[in-house]
């Protein structure tokens, strides 16, 4: 019998890669203010301010050090494991994360459910488009050569996540729903597991692989607590 999987990702995946995780001590919201930065207000304020936060963040994961962990190769294996067993078997990694490092490990049923930082959206005709430099407002769209109208394309607070449809679509099918380096603070990701244990499978397994217990720890039925190059690579093999 075919079984599905959905996986959530969030920050704490990639912090033993060497990138920062937001609500953490040592995070991004310590040293600056989502409302500066991470909002479409702030955008249309001073869009040089967040050209500049997100040219920062670009160049940090562009950065030779940053590569996957053991614990997104332990997550592209579980993937490829499960598609061998059987071609219906799903295996469905939906990220918070804006870097690429899942895909850098293999994974490829990928949804970046808050968008990329390695891609830019016209505001003129809407394409995306790849993105590894820096941003500014003089930037010029590669689809339709307008000055002056990119942004990243990343899902700001207020706006829609991207995928809704598919995710909530997996998340009522799924037999197992793991929830990896997520503190459960933003929402619609923060009640994914409320979801699957009210309207999904009355059989399916919730988990959570974390560093400590998230703000939703409760609602699974099993938690592992550790650094996900540890708990994960442990949990999924
Ligand atoms: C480790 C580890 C190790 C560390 N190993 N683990 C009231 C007012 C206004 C808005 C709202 C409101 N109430 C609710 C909302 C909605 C709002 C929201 O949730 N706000 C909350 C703050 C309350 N959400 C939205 O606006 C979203 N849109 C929306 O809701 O649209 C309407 C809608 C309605 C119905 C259906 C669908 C949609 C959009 C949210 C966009 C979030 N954007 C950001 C920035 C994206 C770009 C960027 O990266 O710059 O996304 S915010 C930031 O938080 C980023 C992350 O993806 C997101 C989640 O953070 P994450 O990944 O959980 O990181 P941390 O740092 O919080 O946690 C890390 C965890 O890892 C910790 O637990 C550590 O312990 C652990 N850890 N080291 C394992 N080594």
């Amino acid at each position: 019998m075919s079984k599905s999987v959905v996986i959530l990702t969030g920050a704490g995946i990639s912090k033993e890669s060497g990138l920062d995780t937001f609500r953490d001590a040592d995070g991004i919201w310590a040293k600056v203010r989502l409302e500066d930065v991470a909002t479409p207000e702030a955008f249309e304020r001073d869009p040089d301010r967040v050209h500049a936060f997100y040219n920062h963040r670009r160049a940090g994961l562009l950065e030779a050090s940053v590569q996957p962990n053991p614990a997104h190769e332990a997550l592209a294996r579980l993937e490829m494991r499960w598609r061998d067993a059987g071609p219906e078997n799903q295996v469905l990694l939906v990220t918070q994360n804006i870097d690429d490092l899942h895909e850098r490990a293999g994974s490829s049923n990928l949804l970046h459910m808050h968008g990329e930082l390695l891609k830019a959206r016209c505001l003129s005709c809407n394409a995306v488009s790849d993105w590894r430099s820096d941003m500014s407002r003089q930037s010029i769209c590669p689809a339709c050569g307008d000055a002056g109208g990119l942004r990243v394309d990343v899902v700001w607070f207020g706006e829609m996540p991207y995928h809704m449809e598919r995710i909530y679509a997996a998340l009522g099918d799924c037999d197992y729903f793991l929830s990896i380096g997520t503190s459960g603070n933003v929402y619609p990701a923060a009640g994914f597991v409320e979801q699957v244990r009210r309207h999904g499978r009355p059989t399916a397994q919730t988990i959570e692989l974390n560093l400590e217990p998230s703000e939703g720890a409760s609602l699974f039925h099993h938690c592992l607590h550790g650094p996900a190059s540890e708990v994960v690579p442990a949990y999924v093999e």
